[in-house]
């Protein structure tokens, strides 16, 4: 009996999935969400309020709050957490941790009697930390793209990116000196959770170290200058990089209490992005994946490494080996979630857009959806653009006109900025919450003109973290656990007459972004 846990420390909240590597299914799955479970760190959607909207920090220790809450909702239930025979991770890309010297001997020592906050908080050289949604680094990444031009992106995979770690770190360093040299330790979300977890500082696998502009993929090295231009000292503050299959260290004895055995090993965590890679059986390339969370990704595995000459585009490593292509779109369920308050109605609704009351095209109207500040294109003033219709600009349109809208823009971009990739993807698999609205899946299928096929578990994180441990412990080759877990649930085929209405809706989709942006990447707001 082999059991194998996956953790996926998300934006909103924290969930575990538990599979069976004999029977090859998921037996048990858990949750905790941050604004509803642990209202005490006041933040309902995942982050601390922030006057400034460039602005979004967490608190970690919520993290560790939830992580003792979540193992004991398991053992509540019942979960064979004495069977886990190894444990992986996921945590939302980019957040960085700032922890003092104290952290090494205090998690080395975590007493259970006492829980994770109560004994982590003394160790926080930075009370809070800036997540993957912070836009407020503009001027550290022009700093960084002027000192390294070109190089940065062609080693790093990415130009300088505000949610990026590096450039978060070298703003922490200028705005906070005695904070920064305070800092023995900057950790990802992914590696805090492995450090907690193992009771020592825990390594930065590829996958996620890829996306803190620090990271050189032609070396799968730190890159000295870099760091040390990004911020003086940085090096030795970070724990070492190292492919994804590396275990990290055993689990520490404080989590007995919950019912884990001894000697269970963990294996390094990586990115949601990176192991929903895993999750959903696309590690190898020719198929991409799109996964509909709070931001929207549309990403693909690839061998070689290609850059993306408009500067939107990033490279992460595969935890499967080689590399894998990103584009981030911010407002992805953030957008969807305006669109359904302003027609006030349900989910339900939404999800199931009746077919007779819009037709494809929709009429020529289109939005630039940019209801928060958006990495792809950059925009950091939100502001809405509507066009179409007198009456849909007007925003008197029926719901069912304004939904088909979002979606159907929130397609189209994403065709528009995936095709630097250079491949036609003929098979599109899709993961997430807004994965279950079938209307969705069928504009996806025309715009593309691509198969799509949604997998059954919505965590497709949870369970590549888990399918990692299994293959890095059990040496379960990746093709033969995408077999046992990944399969499509639900297939749903293009239709080619909608094929020319997409194309001409997405040459004006890229008109209206144009006038809003000036095709490259920019650092200054629009
Ligand atoms: C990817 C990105 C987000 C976060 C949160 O670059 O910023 O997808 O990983 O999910």
């Amino acid at each position: 009996m082999s059991f194998f846990l996956g953790l996926d420390s998300s934006t909103q909240g924290l969930k575990a999935e538990i599979i069976d590597l004999g029977a090859g299914t998921v037996i048990c799955s858990e949750s905790v969400n941050f604004g509803k479970d642990l209202p005490e760190y006041h933040s309902p959607d995942g982050y601390l309020e922030n006057p400034d909207p460039l602005i979004k920090h967490a608190d970690p220790m919520m993290w560790a709050a939830a992580l003792d809450l979540l193992f004991s909702r398991l053992r509540q239930q019942d979960a064979p957490l004495d069977k886990v025979a190894g444990i992986s991770g996921s945590g939302q890309q980019h957040g960085s941790v700032y922890l003092n010297d104290k952290f090494t001997e205090i998690i080395a020592g975590l007493d259970p009697d006492r829980n994770l906050q109560e004994q982590l908080s003394p160790a926080l050289s930075r009370k809070s930390s800036p997540i993957w949604m912070d836009r407020a680094t503009s001027e550290e990444c022009r700093e960084l793209q002027e000192k390294f031009g070109e190089r940065f992106q062609r080693d790093t995979g990415s130009p300088a990116i505000e949610r990026f770690t590096g450039p978060q770190i070298r703003k922490f360093m200028k705005e906070d000196k005695p904070g920064y040299s305070n800092t023995a330790h900057i950790h990802l979300v992914s590696s805090f959770m492995a450090s907690i977890l193992t009771g020592g500082n825990a390594p930065i696998d590829f996958g996620d170290g890829a996306g803190m502009n620090l990271l050189n993929l032609k070396t799968l090295q730190w890159d000295e200058d870099i760091a040390e231009f990004t911020a003086p000292g940085l090096l030795k503050k970070l724990p070492p990089a190292v492919s994804s299959d590396t275990v990290a260290g055993e689990l520490s004895g404080y989590y007995r209490k919950y019912g884990f055995g001894s000697a269970v090993p963990v294996i390094v965590w990586s990115g949601d992005n990176p192991c929903s890679l895993i999750g959903t059986g696309a590690a190898e390339p020719g198929v991409a994946v799109i996964s509909l969370g709070t931001s929207d990704t549309f990403f693909a595995a690839r061998r070689d490494f290609k850059t993306d000459p408009d500067g939107y585009g990033h490279v992460f490593g595969n935890p499967a080996g080689g590399f894998m292509s990103l584009i981030c779109f911010s407002n992805g369920s953030l957008a969807r979630e305006e669109v359904k308050k302003d027609c006030n109605i349900s989910w339900e609704y939404f999800d199931s857009l009746p077919e007779n009351k819009t037709i494809p095209g929709n009429k020529g109207n289109l939005m630039l959806p940019y209801f928060s500040a958006e990495s792809t294109p950059v925009i950091l003033k939100p502001e809405v653009k509507y066009h179409g219709t007198a009456e849909f600009c007007a925003g008197e349109a029926d719901s069912e006109v304004k939904i088909r809208c979002i979606l159907e823009s929130q397609a189209l971009t994403m065709r528009l900025h995936s095709s630097w990739m250079g491949e036609t993807f003929t098979r599109i698999r899709v993961t997430g919450g807004a994965s279950n609205c079938t209307p969705f899946l069928q504009i996806l299928a025309d715009v593309f003109q691509a198969r799509i096929e949604k997998i059954a578990i919505t965590d497709s994180a949870g369970l590549g973290a888990a399918l990692r441990a299994a293959n890095a412990l059990a040496k379960v080759p990746f093709a033969k656990l995408f077999e046992q877990f990944t399969a499509a649930r639900q297939i749903i085929l293009p239709d080619p007459e909608n094929a020319a209405i997409y194309d001409s809706a997405l040459k004006k989709y890229a008109e209206l972004e144009k006038i809003r942006t000036i095709g490259l990447r920019q650092f200054e707001p629009i």
